[in-house]
C-alpha cells in the first residue's frame, strides 16, 4: 500500500526545487501530473545534455514516477482544461517566478473558488518583504540564507556548498508542508496555502550558525580553530573551515594516497569521551594523563599539534582502514567518499538509495532513490515521463474527454 495513494497532485514545477518536492510525493504514492508547456516542457529536459536527443540527467533524476501532460495554460481551451484539473486534484505545486500563477489567471483566490479543498504549495526565492519579487536560483539562496557566509576557510571568500540546500532542501521543506496541510484537511475539509521560501529553508538548515551568532555575545567560540590560534572573532559567525559544529573539535585529515587521490581524506573528531582511545590508537599514550592534553580545555590551544599527530597516523592508513580501526573504539570518523565511490557502493544499491533506471531514450542511468524509507510504503523508482507521454491518457481517464473532443483540443493548440 502506498502511503499517499489516491492523492492527486497537479505539478507545475520546473528545474530543481519544486520537482524535488513532487518526486517525493510521487514516491510515497501520490499521482503526480506534471503540467508542461507544449513543445519544450521543463527547461531542464534540455539542460546539461549528455545523450543528444534524450532527456537530460538533470530532468530524469528529478522527475521519476510522474506523468507528463502538455498544456498551454495561456490558451483559452488550455485554461478550461486546467480549471477541470484543479477541481479534480488535491494539491497544486508550483515554483514559478513570483506572480506567474496570477498572470496565468490561477492565483490562490481563483483556485480556492474552483476547489476549496485544494492545497496550493509554492516555492519562492524569498518570503514577503523587500525581495519577494526576485527570481532566485540555488546559489543565490545559499548566499541569502547565511550558508555562504559561514562556509569556507577563515582566510578565503564565502563559499557555496555542493549540497543543493536551496533547491532540494526547500523542496523537502515544501513536501512536509503539503502532507501537513493534507492531514489538517481531514479535520477542516478545506485546503490552504503552503509557502516555502528558499531563503527560509537555507536559514533553517543554518540554525546552528545563528546559535553561534548569539553565543558570540558571551565570548569567543572555543570550538572554532581560530580560538586556539588566538585570532580575533569579529561580530558575526565566522567561517569555520572543516571544524566540527557540535562543540567537539574535528577536522579533515590526510590518509594514505592523498598525494594522488583528491579524496583520500577522513573526517576525525576528537570527542572527549574517546580521548584515551585516540591517544592509544595514534601511539601517544602519555597524552591520556598529561595535564597539557588530558582535558578538552587543555587541548583547545594545542589543536594544531593534536591534529598534526593524528594526521601523521591517518596518513599511514587508507580512509577505510581508519574507519575500521576507529569505529569499534567509538572514535567518530568518516571517510571522504567521492561520487564515484558512492555510485559503486553495493550497500547503497541494496537499500535503494542508489538505483539503476532504464529509460527508452537514454538507456540505463544511475539515480538517487527515495532517501526516506517507509516500512509499509516502500518506494519503487520508475523512470521519468517523456514530454507529453500521458497527455491523452490523462485527458481521457481523468477528465472523460471523448476522441472527438480530444481532436478539437489538439487543434486548438492547448496541448501538443
Ligand atoms: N503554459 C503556458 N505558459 C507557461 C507554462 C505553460 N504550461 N508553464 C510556464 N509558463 C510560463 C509562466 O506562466 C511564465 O509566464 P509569465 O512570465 O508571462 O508570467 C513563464 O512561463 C516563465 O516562468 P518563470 O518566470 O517561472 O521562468 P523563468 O525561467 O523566467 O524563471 C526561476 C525561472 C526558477 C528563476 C523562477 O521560476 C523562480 O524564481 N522560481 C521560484 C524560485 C525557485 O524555485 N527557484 C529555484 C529554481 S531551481 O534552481
Amino acid at each position: 500500500m502506498e502511503a499517499l495513494k489516491g492523492i492527486k497532485v497537479l505539478d507545475f514545477t520546473h528545474v530543481q526545487s519544486g520537482p524535488t518536492c513532487t518526486q517525493l510525493l510521487a514516491w510515497f504514492g501520490a499521482d503526480v501530473i506534471k503540467v508542461e508547456r507544449p513543445g519544450s516542457g521543463d527547461p531542464t529536459r534540455g539542460q546539461l545534455v549528455d545523450v543528444p536527443g534524450a532527456d537530460s540527467l538533470y530532468f530524469t533524476m528529478l522527475n521519476h514516477n510522474k506523468r507528463s501532460l502538455t498544456l498551454n495554460t495561456k490558451n483559452e481551451t488550455g485554461k478550461r482544461i486546467l480549471e477541470r484539473l484543479i477541481k479534480k486534484c488535491d494539491v497544486l505545486v508550483e515554483n514559478f517566478a513570483p506572480g506567474a500563477m496570477e498572470r496565468m489567471g490561477f492565483g490562490w483566490e481563483q483556485i480556492q473558488k474552483l476547489n476549496p479543498r485544494m492545497i496550493m504549495a509554492s516555492v519562492k526565492g524569498f518570503g514577503p518583504g523587500p525581495y519577494e519579487d526576485c527570481k532566485v536560483y540555488e546559489n543565490v539562496a545559499q548566499c541569502a540564507g547565511g550558508a555562504a557566509s559561514t562556509t569556507g576557510f577563515l582566510d578565503g571568500p564565502p563559499t557555496v556548498t555542493g549540497a543543493q540546500i536551496g533547491d532540494s532542501g526547500t523542496g523537502l521543506h515544501l513536501a512536509l508542508g503539503i502532507v501537513t496541510a493534507l492531514y489538517q484537511r481531514h479535520e477542516t475539509g478545506i485546503g490552504q496555502r503552503v509557502l516555502a521560501a528558499m531563503q527560509d529553508g537555507v536559514i533553517n538548515l543554518c540554525r546552528v550558525k545563528l546559535r553561534d551568532q548569539q553565543r558570540l555575545a558571551a565570548g569567543p567560540l572555543t570550538e572554532y580553530s581560530q580560538y586556539g590560534e588566538g585570532i580575533d572573532f569579529g561580530d558575526t559567525t565566522p567561517r569555520a573551515g572543516n571544524d566540527s559544529g557540535g562543540g567537539q573539535p574535528g577536522r579533515i585529515l590526510k590518509c594514505k594516497g592523498w598525494e594522488t587521490d583528491p579524496n583520500a581524506y577522513t573526517y576525525f573528531i576528537t570527542q572527549a569521551a574517546a580521548w584515551p582511545k585516540i591517544c592509544k590508537a595514534i601511539n601517544k599514550p602519555a597524552w591520556v594523563d598529561d595535564p597539557n592534553y588530558a582535558t578538552p580545555n587543555a587541548r583547545l590551544t594545542r589543536l594544531n599539534e593534536v591534529f598534526d599527530a593524528i594526521e601523521s597516523w591517518t596518513m599511514t592508513k587508507t580512509k577505510f582502514e581508519v574507519m575500521q580501526i576507529c569505529n569499534p573504539l567509538d572514535i567518530p570518523v568518516g571517510p571522504i567518499l567521492s561520487m564515484k565511490e558512492i555510485s559503486e557502493e553495493e550497500s547503497l544499491r541494496e537499500t535503494g538509495t542508489i538505483v539503476e533506471i532504464d529509460h527508452p531514450e537514454r538507456g540505463k542511468y544511475l539515480s538517487v532513490g527515495c532517501p526516506v524509507k517507509l516500512s509499509a510504503s516502500p518506494a519503487e523508482v520508475k523512470r521519468s515521463p517523456l514530454l507529453g507521454e500521458h497527455t491523452k491518457e490523462i485527458l481521457r481517464s481523468e477528465l472523460g474527454y471523448t476522441d472527438n473532443e480530444l481532436d478539437e483540443i489538439l487543434e486548438s493548440g492547448a496541448v501538443g
